[in-house]
């Protein structure tokens, strides 16, 4: 491993090493494996994982399998490649033999047989099998579609359908308003949202919001909160330091944005939030924060280096997915880290406060089962505190 071979060389191991690698000088205890110095936590929440990724060809294919295994429904088997992707992607070297992997978790035969393939001969059999398979095509294809889960997309191709073209051809086919959006907006959402976009968009819901309270605190969330240069929407929070002063604020900031001509779909999602219950040990359970999914249609001229690439139809303006969340300011630190991602970093992080900490993380709040009582935070340092975990920056919680 790459800890050896700095050791072979003679090269102290600094606390920088021990950092990127995610290795603390006390790291804690993990039930299902030894912890001796240099081991890579089984925890992603315990790793430093930046957008440089020295194993791409690994990881593009694990992604390409575990998203077919989620396809066929396969959760075990999903689970522990979206696992073995993440531990590649915060190595800092890349894999060059089988031996590289001895002491890495989550690399099982299944994951090792793949690279193996990878390395003897540039490719995996596997991987190739699945890009050409059907279901797979069909899936990511209906799927790429906004408002389409596993569900419709099983019902399409239960149906035979292979194309967007001949399910929107289909007059029997019932769509819900976030389907028809998709489908009107295709070209423009199913491309990449670039930073500068992401960025004009932040400043007309910054403008926006405090138009209407001028105290607000609008952040931006989700990948572009990782630096990621590029995602498929743009996430933001925003909170008001006094309750009383946000109420209705998101209603209003969207009624100001049809005002201005440029809401092309949103779907107000009331809060739901209950203190009395319990957070909630379900990932992939929707938090209970007032909210909004919606496309807002971007003027070109608004963006800092637009790209040269020629825009559907020669328009103007791009559609652009937004997502905005309006927790209660005593939230607000866990909703930034639940919504800051990446997915694979929250779900270590509750997977960690439930099994070493015997507490509930979700993005309302932290509740501690052995004292009884939730626990309250100002800042994502004090949850990583509370954890008992080093603080990961946004940047490095790429996994
Ligand atoms: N999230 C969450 N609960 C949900 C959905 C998402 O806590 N029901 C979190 C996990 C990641 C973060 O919000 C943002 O979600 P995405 O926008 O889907 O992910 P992303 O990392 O921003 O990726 P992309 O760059 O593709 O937008
Ligand atoms: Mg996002």
């Amino acid at each position: 491993t790459w800890f050896t071979e700095s050791m072979e060389a003679g090269k102290p191991v600094t606390v920088e090493d021990r950092h990127r690698i995610g290795v603390s000088a006390n790291p804690v205890h993990v039930k299902s494996m030894p912890q001796t110095m240099g081991t890579v936590s089984q925890y992603a929440c315990q790793r430093r994982t930046t957008l440089k990724n020295y194993n791409n060809i690994f990881t593009d294919a694990f992604e390409i399998l575990s998203q077919n295994y989620e396809f066929i429904e396969s959760e075990g088997p999903c689970l522990a490649f979206m696992r073995a992707t993440s531990v590649l992607k915060s190595l800092p070297h890349a894999i060059h033999s089988l031996q590289d992997l001895e002491g890495l978790p989550f690399l099982g035969d299944q994951t090792k047989d793949v690279i193996e393939d990878i390395l003897e001969c540039g490719h995996s059999s596997k991987v190739q099998h699945v890009l050409s398979d059907d279901r797979y095509k069909a899936f990511k294809l209906f799927t790429s579609v906004f408002g389409v889960g596993l569900k419709t997309a099983e019902k399409w191709y239960r149906r035979g359908f292979r194309s967007l073209e001949e399910v929107k051809a289909d007059s029997s086919i019932h769509f819900t308003k976030m389907q028809k959006a998709g489908f009107l907006y295709y070209d423009d959402i199913s491309r990449a949202v670039s930073r500068d976009e992401a960025s004009a968009i932040g400043q007309i819901v910054e403008d926006t919001v405090h138009l209407l309270v001028p105290d607000a605190l609008v952040v931006v969330t989700g990948g572009f909160r990782r630096g990621k240069e590029f995602g498929h929407d743009v996430d933001f929070l925003i909170t008001t330091p006094e309750t009383e002063k946000g109420e209705g604020i998101l209603h209003n900031v969207i009624n100001e944005l049809k005002h201005q001509g440029i809401l092309l779909y949103y779907d107000i999602v009331d809060a739901t939030f209950d203190k009395t219950k319990l957070p909630s040990k379900r990932f992939e359970a929707m938090d209970h924060f007032e909210k909004c999914f919606a496309i807002i249609k971007l003027n070109k001229k608004l963006v800092k280096c637009d790209g040269q690439e020629e825009s559907a139809g020669g328009k103007d303006w791009k559609a652009i997915r937004v997502d905005l969340v309006v927790p209660p300011v005593d939230n607000f630190a866990f909703a930034l880290l639940g919504w800051s991602g990446s997915r694979q970093f929250e779900r270590d992080l509750r997977r960690y406060a439930h099994y070493e900490k015997k507490m509930i993380l979700d993005n309302h709040g932290l509740y501690d089962k052995t004292k009884k009582t939730f626990l309250s935070a100002k800042t994502e340092n004090d949850i990583f505190a509370h954890l008992g975990l080093d603080f990961i920056e946004p940047w490095e919680r790429n996994a």
